[in-house]
């Protein structure tokens, strides 16, 4: 006999009683006839594109998915079925004659495209950039020197991990922004730390393969906590400032929204009168820099493994647009390119700001959300020598190898040297060059003359020159020098700033370093790499190095470098302020016994103050559904305390304590009662120990203590009123997390 497709008979039934035959509800069956397709959200649109030949794609194309009334090949002729493969007989062989079936599966066989060598797994978003009109004095670039908006497209991204890898594991976050200028392309690649691992970009390979899983069994995945990364750091000094940062909580960022962005080399700003300044580049996000701490991240692994892009996309889904201020540290254009002796062109060395101040020149605002993950985030080519006239590169060795390798290797991931005629790497500026064909060449180029000189096409195209807006290479004059494999002197100095990062550090951040190293290490298996690393650590601090030897059980070496200074740079730490809090999520836990008017009260109180409320109960549905339903949003089952910035506590949540005694007593076990529903213990506990602020009302401090929690604390509120709850609770959240809870390392 055979089964006849039939949808609707595999739907669960109307009034969701399993089991009970009911009507499928017209939401839940297959559409049978062509209907209107959504129309796409307002805030899904992204900046309309334009081919080199003109033609509209972007939006228009996105019009284009899922959409008509009729499926069809993709040479446009109708289709009648999808589903079936042309068969001599519904029980006899495929036939080969079912062009359909052939062209779907080969498409199909060719949808991956190579990932990423670094930086695969990453997350993107459209906005505005708009120049504060104040960087005229240092820059001709137009969209910094004048007040204009310019169209951006951001990535953020880890380095080490794979595609599919989890979001929140400890590495570098790559933080690269195109910046669609009317006088062309400009591509600020930086990350999230201001620093680089190496100092020229011929050891780039070696300090990814370290990085990458051990190459015999592929693991670990995105993860620097095995031998090959810490043999290679130890090994390699010059790496020890950019590891420090990484073990440092900058390492695991809260939320892309919450990262600073640098474009670690030094580059070169040209102004009209052709005067040049050196300047390094800082991205400032509004809602502050903040973190995860070692155990939330971990766990967010396994529970939400895309966390980051998740939030990135709910934040401007829901019109928490994120903002960064663009700024920059102005030096001047001297000979030995040294700011008060820091060499500018060391990539493993900042300038403090205490030093130089960073001077903000313009705003941007990420404020639509891709619309096809492939098509934008994915094939997106960033490069370095994207440049437009009044930004110029420097002879940071590090840079130099970035600006062949960018390109080199879209070639391979993109499949050829057109990927700039893709939709999201078009420039918005006149394109007039005379690349032709090679694959995937989309352009229907005319003419007969792709060549300089020419007379056939009317000589055309013509060159600019500095006053019709030409890119220039500013001519810096190159110091009398012989070829040498060597690197400045200057670059042999490894720890003078790794000890300046420590000394900025605040006491529960400089645990989190130390209980990092410790974490790290202790996963390496090789007693030489852990030894040698404790010489470098040795190098930076002996506080730091005698900590992490205790956590390993290894004697702490004496340092054989010199330890004097720095002065610390404040501006380095994460503590002390108060930030914005939009965006940041709050649970609420209650079951249907608990004051559901105070609950009501709490959640608008923190819509109104531009955070998000989460609604956590027993089961799922509503609260009150006779009265003013409350939507649950989480279950005791789905929530955990690593969704939410803060926690607050609408009672004593019962229903689950009650069904865990009712079990018990069926299987005739004899616990000792629960005070609580233990997932919402742990949940609180979690909250806890993470340094989340934690408030409630309604007999809440009966749960607390539950938890082993004194309601006097930092960061715990107990109020008589719901309200008042949310605003205390939003004070502590603004400092980020209860920073005192957190115990020394080891
Ligand atoms: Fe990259 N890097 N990189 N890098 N990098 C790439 O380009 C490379 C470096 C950075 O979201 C690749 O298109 C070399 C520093 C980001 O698409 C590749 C060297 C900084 C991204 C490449 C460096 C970065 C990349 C891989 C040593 C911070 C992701 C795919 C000289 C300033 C961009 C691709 C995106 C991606 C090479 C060092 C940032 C292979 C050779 C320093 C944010 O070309």
């Amino acid at each position: 006999m055979t089964t006849k497709h039939s949808p609707a008979a595999s739907e669960p039934d109307g009034d969701g009683v399993p089991g009970k035959p009911g009507p499928v509800s017209p939401a839940v069956a297959e559409p049978a006839q062509p209907s209107e397709p959504l129309p796409p959200k307002a805030d899904q649109e992204g900046p309309e594109t334009v081919s080199p030949t003109g033609q509209a794609t972007g939006a228009e194309q996105a019009r284009m998915a899922q959409s008509g009334a009729y499926l069809t090949t993709a040479q446009g002729a109708r289709l009648y079925d999808t589903d079936h493969s042309l068969k001599a007989g519904p029980r006899g062989p495929v036939l080969l004659q079912d062009h359909h079936l052939r062209e779907k599966i080969t498409h199909f066989d060719h949808e991956r495209i190579p990932e990423r060598v670094v930086h695969a797994r990453g997350a993107a978003a459209h906005g505005v950039f708009r120049g504060y009109g104040t960087a005229g004095e240092v820059t001709r670039a137009a969209f910094l020197a004048k007040d204009v908006e310019t169209p951006v497209f951001v990535r953020f991204s880890t380095v080490l991990g794979s595609r599919g890898s989890a979001d929140t594991v400890r590495d570098t976050r790559g933080f690269a922004t195109k910046f669609y200028t009317e006088e062309g392309t400009f591509d600020l690649v930086g990350n999230n730390i201001p620093v680089f691992f190496i100092q020229d970009a011929v050891k780039f390979p070696d300090i990814i393969h370290a990085g990458k899983p051990h190459p015999d069994r592929e693991i670990p995945q995105a993860q620097s906590a095995h031998d090959t990364f810490w043999d290679f750091v130890s090994l390699h000094t010059e790496a020890t400032h950019h590891t420090l940062w990484n073990m440092s909580d900058r390492g695991i960022p809260r939320s892309f929204r919450m990262m600073e962005g640098f474009g670690v080399h030094t580059f070169r700003l040209v102004n009209a009168a052709d005067e040049s300044v050196l300047v390094k580049f800082h991205w400032k996000p509004k809602l502050g820099v903040h973190s995860l701490v070692w155990e939330e991240a971990q766990l967010i692994n396994g529970m939400d493994p895309d966390y980051h892009r998740r939030d990135l996309f709910d934040a401007i889904e829901s019109g928490a647009y994120p903002q960064w201020e663009l700024g920059i540290q102005v030096f001047p254009d001297t000979p030995e390119q040294t700011f008060e002796g820091i060499d500018l062109l060391d990539p493993t060395k900042i300038v403090p700001e205490e030093l130089a101040p960073v001077q903000p020149i313009g705003l941007m605002t990420l404020n639509a959300n891709t619309r096809n993950y492939f098509a934008e985030t994915e094939q997106v080519a960033f490069h370095p020598g994207h440049l437009v006239p009044g930004i110029d590169v420097t002879d940071d060795p590090l840079l130099a190898g970035r600006l062949f390798s960018y390109l080199d290797t879209q070639i391979s991931r993109l499949g050829g040297p057109n990927f700039g005629q893709i939709p999201i790497n078009r420039p918005h500026a006149p394109v007039n060059d005379m690349l032709r064909d090679g694959m995937h060449q989309s352009a229907v180029h005319t003419g007969v003359a792709p060549y300089h000189p020419n007379s056939l096409d009317g000589g055309c195209p013509f060159f600019a020159g500095a006053d019709t807006g030409a890119f220039i290479e500013t001519p810096v004059k190159l110091p009398a020098a012989s070829k040498v494999r060597e690197a400045p002197a200057s670059f042999a100095d490894h720890f003078t700033q790794p000890r300046l990062f420590w000394l900025s550090m605040t006491p529960p951040e400089r645990e989190h370093i130390i209980a990092a190293y410790t974490f790290e290490l202790n996963k390496c298996y090789e007693q030489a790499v852990k030894e040698r690393t404790l010489q470098v650590l040795a190098n930076i601090d002996p506080q730091l190095c005698e900590q992490v030897a205790t956590g390993l059980g290894l004697p702490a070496p004496a340092a054989t470098e010199p330890l004097a200074g720095p002065d610390p740079s404040p501006a380095l730490s994460q503590m002390g302020g108060t930030w914005p809090t939009d965006g940041r999520v709050i649970g609420i836990i209650t079951d249907a016994e608990a004051d559901l008017d105070g609950v009501r009260s709490a959640r608008q109180a923190i819509l109104d103050t531009g955070m998000v409320p989460l609604v956590i109960a027993p089961t799922g549905g509503t609260l009150d559904p006779d009265g003013d339903p409350i939507t649950v949003r989480r279950t005791y089952a789905t929530a955990r305390s690593t969704e939410f910035d803060a926690v607050l506590l609408a009672g004593v949540p019962q229903a689950g304590a009650d069904a865990y005694g009712a079990r018990d007593a069926k299987a005739g076990t004899a616990r000792p009662p629960q005070a609580a529903d233990p997932r919402v213990l742990l949940l609180v506990t979690e909250a806890y120990r993470h340094g989340k602020a934690i408030g409630g009302w309604n007999g809440a401090d009966r749960l607390l203590e539950a938890a082993g929690i004194t309601p006097g604390e930092p960061g715990i509120a107990l109020e008589e009123d719901a309200t008042a709850v949310v605003e205390a609770v939003a004070a502590a959240l603004a400092e980020h997390r209860a920073w005192d809870r957190f115990p020394p390392a080891v």
